[in-house]
């Protein structure tokens, strides 16, 4: 099977992906629908670039109905009506469904985007169906305050579902992002369309047909697959919308905002891209830390918004750890993604990988030096090699960019002040790793990085009840956790005077 290193020769005895595709069109008000125009659009696997499936593109008017679906369910249906426990045990069963169904949901993600197969059965698809669970149990516990008035008022809050939300969804995660919208958005009480990712439709229409089958009401859940700039952006400039929670690109996150303002003053949420540091201060154990920073940035081929793609060590055990690097490289094995052995899959598309493959020519022709990796892993399919550069300078692109493939730029400090700064010299701030055994050394770090998540001795230590978002051009906003429902509320203030007294 395919080794790390060897570009051309590399070959790949394609699995026979587990299960078939069954949902090709848009869920609308509680139906299978095509789209107006029409019009479908392809789906292809990154495994070898070919069309497996073609899905409705929705636009303009499918946005118009699945609004207008959802606007009815919320203003009429009973969704937000129901006592908050019947609609935790709705999402209960929703849940339960998605692990009957594991196996065929991880495969349409592995076909999709060419993420790896084992690790959607064992982790991905299962934690979605925690997600739902996790929120479910805040459904019946969502309410507001009794005031402390300062004159003989009787006040109290109300915490109310903040109406139709339009969910946007990127395609390195389709299942995981689906679920971090959907969970906290059903638990409040809204009605929602969601526009998936042009690359990743089809779980997403999967979720869709579950949400169905365990009793949610037509028109709660909706799914319009299409492109961004016309599905995407007619939902975030429709004035029957509430609210957009987007995850993906700055750019886009800009226009969103943009739209936003300029429609109904709509509330939104970002969560955008990320140029995440991992600090390695040298009491570190080598071993482990080079373990991390591989996994920090090979983990789903580097597509991942946190991922730890600058690895700051210091000078002490610089030379060591980069010898130590190289050589645990070689593990992470290029191949098919439904192969037991492979860790690093095919990047999601043709787009994708030219990027990725952009950068790298960059990287060499900026005069970095290429530690290893640099080249297409296949002749055929979305496959690069685990990529490593150093030598680098503040001001090279594959330092200040967000790469979004398995390509780490590693460099050198002296002093924990040197570290921060350079931990903290990027535009981004979403995530960052701090590998050392002084509690000192990690508390202080903590503090000083201005990032939305801290891993200490640790990375990608996700959990629901653990708040994730960005700071500066990494976007607003937290999802997950309690804070993450918060989003999805509207806090009314109800008062009242005491007594009749005058007010
Ligand atoms: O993102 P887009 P792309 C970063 C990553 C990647 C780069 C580009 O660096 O290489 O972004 O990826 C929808 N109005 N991230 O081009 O376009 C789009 O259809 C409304 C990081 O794929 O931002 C999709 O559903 N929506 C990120 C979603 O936005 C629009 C994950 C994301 O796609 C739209 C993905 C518009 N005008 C990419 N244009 C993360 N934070 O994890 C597009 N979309």
């Amino acid at each position: 099977h395919g080794s790390n290193g060897s570009s051309d020769d590399l070959t790949f005895p394609l699995e026979i992906p587990p299960a078939k595709i069954r949902f090709t069109k848009l869920f609308i008000g509680g139906e299978f629908v095509d789209s107006v125009s029409g019009k479908t659009f392809e789906t292809i696997d990154p495994r070898t670039g070919e069309t497996i499936a073609r899905v409705s593109e929705g636009d303009k008017e499918d946005i118009d109905l699945a609004v207008g679906a959802a606007r009815r369910a919320f203003d009429h249906g009973p969704w937000p009506r129901l006592p908050g426990a019947a609609r935790a045990k709705i999402m209960h069963k929703f849940a339960d469904l998605i692990d009957q169904h594991i196996e065929e949901l991880a495969t349409l993600d592995t076909l999709n985007a060419g993420k790896l197969f084992s690790w959607g059965k064992a982790v991905d698809i299962p934690s979605v169906a925690n997600t739902l669970r996790y929120f479910a149990g805040a459904a019946d516990k969502i309410h507001g305050q009794v005031l402390k008035m300062s004159r003989e008022l009787h006040a109290y809050t109300l915490l109310e579902p903040i109406g139709v939300v339009g969910l946007i969804i990127p395609w390195n995660f389709p299942s995981t992002m689906f679920f971090v919208k959907v969970s906290p958005a059903l638990a409040a009480g809204c009605t929602m369309v969601v526009k998936p990712a042009e690359q990743t439709p089809l779980s997403a229409l999967f979720y869709a047909h579950l949400a169905k089958e365990a009793g949610i009401p037509d028109g709660v859940i909706n799914v319009v697959s299409g492109y961004g700039p016309t599905a995407g952006a007619a939902l975030t400039s429709h004035m029957n919308v509430d609210k957009v929670s987007f995850t993906g690109s700055t750019e886009v996150g800009r226009k969103v905002m943009q739209a936003a303002a300029a429609s109904n003053l709509k509330t939104v949420s970002l969560e955008l891209g990320g140029k995440s540091p991992l600090l390695i201060f040298d009491d570190a154990d080598i071993d482990q830390a080079a373990d991390l920073a591989l996994l920090g940035v090979m983990h789903n081929k580097g597509e991942v918004c946190v991922a730890g793609s600058r690895v700051l060590v210091q000078e002490a055990i610089y030379d060591e750890f980069v010898k130590t690097l190289v050589e645990k490289a070689k593990e992470w094995v290029v191949g098919d993604p439904f192969h037991p052995n492979s860790r690093v899959g095919p990047q999601v598309d043709k787009k994708q990988y030219e990027k990725v493959m952009s950068y790298i020519e960059h990287g060499k022709r900026e005069g970095a030096t290429l530690l290893t990796g640099g080249k297409p892993a296949a002749k055929k399919g979305y496959y690069i090699e685990p990529t490593v550069f150093t030598d680098v300078t503040d001001d090279m692109m594959i330092v200040k960019d967000e790469i979004f493939g398995p390509v780490m730029v590693l460099m050198k400090f002296k002093t924990m002040e040197d570290g921060i700064r350079a931990a903290n010299n990027t535009r981004y701030g979403l995530a960052a790793g701090i590998v050392t055994k002084s509690l000192d050394t990690a508390n202080t770090v903590s503090r000083s990085i201005r990032a939305g998540v801290i891993w200490i001795n640790c990375y990608f230590a996700f959990d629901n009840d653990c708040p994730f978002g960005g700071y500066k051009s990494s976007g607003f906003g937290r999802d997950e956790g309690m804070v993450g429902l918060q989003k999805y509320l509207q806090v009314k203030s109800v008062v009242t005077p005491l007594y009749n007294s005058p007010w």
